[in-house]
């Protein structure tokens, strides 16, 4: 394999000067940079201004220090693997905090800490902890720059690799830093590995510190993040900013950060309506931004996979964007037969992690194809055989693709479109049937609070164990939880036309464990009866816990699912639901008097409408 990149223009050194920009808000920035500069003593510092060249010389310096390998480029051009330390591989929930001045604010369900006491924790670990590296300046927009809806930060950062992705996930650039000195606000955001040299000490390809620390001010919209280099711990834009210090904006302002995908669903008349969809975390996103539909006559287009911002517009409805630019997307699972729209879109200009490395210079995962190869080189760098008996890619090995790349992204994905309906879904194994319609705003919001994933069906009881994960931002709510159920209440009595909610879940299992639903590509038929149901072309029947497809509404043409199986997949165990009920009165009370009263009404109606069934 040659290891070169397309065009080496000229060495990083060559980049990276203060911008020459006057006026409000300069001043402020260069300060910053300075306090930061001041006490993690990096070794330079480099301004990004977001142009090709310069991400070119940054990635031919990564594949130089040995932090990218470079892919076969006949195979996949101008992609690049990273390796990540062993204890360094996905966002770490037990070391994020909220650090609001009350503990009530950030709430039962957040770690909290002082902050005056959390910054004395934090003072000495940054202190000095840049030495013998390159501090980066990254001022980003989420949401297209100068968009209505759009934000601004800058993440400083001593992780080359951080930038690269940075530079894929968010808009970057020097228009940012133009809209900032002109006084336009901005987060600011830090972030280091933690991993200071010390003159002439060699670096490792994937630096980081056993200590780590997530941390999110939501009174001065801060975020300082240290030790990791993974994911959402490092790309400070998408989850800290775009979910957690959002979601703060979005409560004091009238506006909502969600972990939502975003599509526009056109049905066979071209009629085109917009979904979101809030599933957790690993529970299909990305698949269903990316669905291409088993039914024909309907096309699905691709807005956002992972964050969506909605706000309500001069007409009365809610409008939505995806505040990200590119796709963080899980790699095991992602193949020919679940999601060919992901790997159409992999075709090159990728940024793998943690995934493995064949021996002809490309990549592989579980799931990519139906057979492994018969060697590879694992996400930890070593040999594989499939007699291994161990994954080649790691479970959350990721890829870093931008957006546009993907042959369903809309024409229009980077402009906001009036919501039609939300979708709240988990992996639940036992209980909640394919598809359920809520009966109105109030009852999606007391759905989407008891969104939650059980691992298998239960052995004994009759729930699995629940893992509540309400509307999928229980790790990215940066507040107390029981006033952002309030807020979803309070945006529905603002908005005057409100999407639709369902509920859905694709992972409901048989008796046998197997899944009831063939999912994927199928789903269309669930998207397919939901909006057949705006339109009033669908029938329902009403059940205690919501409308239910009326049977013969839901179209299963040339779908591959027994009756028996249909049957399971909606049945309604009345038992099983008072007990679910149960639960989640226990899980209530954790709010206290923060829950609002109209969930605890939602909840004794459910029971009611349970009894009398
Ligand atoms: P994050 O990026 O972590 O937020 O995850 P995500 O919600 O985008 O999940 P993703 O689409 O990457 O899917 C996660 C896993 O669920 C993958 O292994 C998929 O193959 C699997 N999956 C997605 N959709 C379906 C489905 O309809 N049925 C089944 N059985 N599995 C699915
Ligand atoms: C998730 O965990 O929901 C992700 C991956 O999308 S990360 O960006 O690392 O949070
Ligand atoms: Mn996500």
């Amino acid at each position: 394999i040659e290891h070169t990149t397309a065009r080496i223009v000229a060495p990083l050194s060559a980049y990276g000067a203060q911008p020459a920009l006057t006026g409000p808000g300069m001043s402020a920035l260069v300060a910053w940079v300075e306090e930061i500069a001041a006490l993690t003593q990096p070794e330079r510092i480099h301004w990004i201004d977001g142009s090709t060249d310069e991400n070119d010389a940054l990635v031919s310096q990564m594949v130089e220090d040995g932090t990218l390998i470079q892919l076969d480029p006949r195979k996949r051009p101008n992609s690049y693997l990273a390796r990540s330390d062993e204890g360094d591989v996905a966002r770490l929930e037990s070391r994020t905090f909220i650090c609001s001045e009350d503990p009530d604010d950030a709430g039962p369900t957040n770690n909290w800490a002082a902050p005056d006491e959390m910054r004395a924790t934090l003072q000495p670990l940054f202190a000095g902890s840049m030495r013998g590296r390159t501090m980066f300046v990254v001022p980003f927009s989420m949401g297209k720059i100068g968009g209505p809806i759009s934000q601004l930060g800058v993440q400083i950062t001593d992780s080359p690799y951080a930038v690269a992705s940075i530079e894929v996930m968010t808009r970057v650039g020097l228009e940012v830093t133009e809209l900032i000195a002109q006084g336009s606000p901005w987060v600011r955001t830090v972030h280091s590995v933690g991993a200071p040299l010390a003159p002439g000490q060699a670096d490792s390809a994937w630096p980081s510190n056993p200590e780590k620390y997530i941390v999110h001010f939501p009174e001065s919209l801060e975020v300082w993040s240290f030790g990791s280099g993974y994911g959402g711990n490092a790309i400070l834009a998408k989850k800290c900013f775009a979910l957690r210090i959002a979601s703060v904006l979005g409560r004091d302002n009238g506006w909502m950060a969600e972990h939502m995908l975003l599509i526009r669903v056109i049905d066979p008349q071209g009629r085109a309506y917009h979904v979101a969809a809030a599933f957790p975390s690993a529970c299909g996103k990305t698949n269903l931004a990316m669905l291409r539909p088993t039914i024909p006559g309907w096309t699905v287009e691709t807005l956002g996979d992972d964050i969506t911002w909605i706000r309500p517009g001069a007409d009365g409805r809610l409008y939505a964007i995806n505040p990200e630019s590119g796709f963080f997307g899980v790699a095991p699972g992602t193949g020919a037969a679940t999601n060919v729209t992901a790997v159409e879109t992999l075709w090159g200009n990728v940024l793998f992690t943690n995934v493995a490395l064949t021996d002809d210079g490309d990549v592989w995962w579980e799931g990519l194809t139906d057979e492994a190869p018969d060697h590879l080189i694992d996400w930890r760098g070593e040999d594989w055989t499939p007699e291994s008996g161990r994954p080649a890619a790691h479970p959350n090995s990721r890829f870093t693709v931008a957006a546009s790349q993907a042959p369903s992204i809309a024409d229009d994905w980077e402009e906001a479109v009036p919501l039609d309906v939300i979708l709240f879904g988990g992996r639940r194994a036992t209980n909640v049937p394919l598809v359920v319609e809520a009966f109105d705003w109030e009852h999606g919001v007391f759905l989407g609070s008891n969104i939650s994933s059980e691992r298998t069906a239960a052995a004994e009881g009759r729930v699995g164990e629940l893992r509540r994960d309400p509307f999928a931002m229980m790790p990215f709510c940066g507040y107390n939880m029981g006033d952002y159920f309030g807020h979803w209440l309070e945006m529905g009595r603002r908005a005057e036309t409100l999407p639709r909610v369902f509920q859905v879940n694709w992972f409901r299992r048989g008796a046998d464990g197997r899944f009831l639903w063939p999912g994927f590509g199928d789903n269309s038929r669930v998207l397919d009866w939901i909006i057949r149901r705006l339109q009033g072309e669908a029938d329902a029947v009403d059940t205690p816990i919501g409308r239910v497809p009326a049977p013969g509404s839901l179209n299963l043409e040339g779908a591959d699912v027994p009756q028996n199986d249909l049957d399971e997949l909606f049945a309604i165990d009345v038992d099983a639901w008072l007990e679910e009920a149960e639960l989640t009165d226990e899980f209530y009370d954790l709010f206290g008097d923060r829950l609002p009263a109209e969930l605890h009404a939602q909840l004794s109606a459910l029971r009611s409408r349970l009894i009398r069934a």
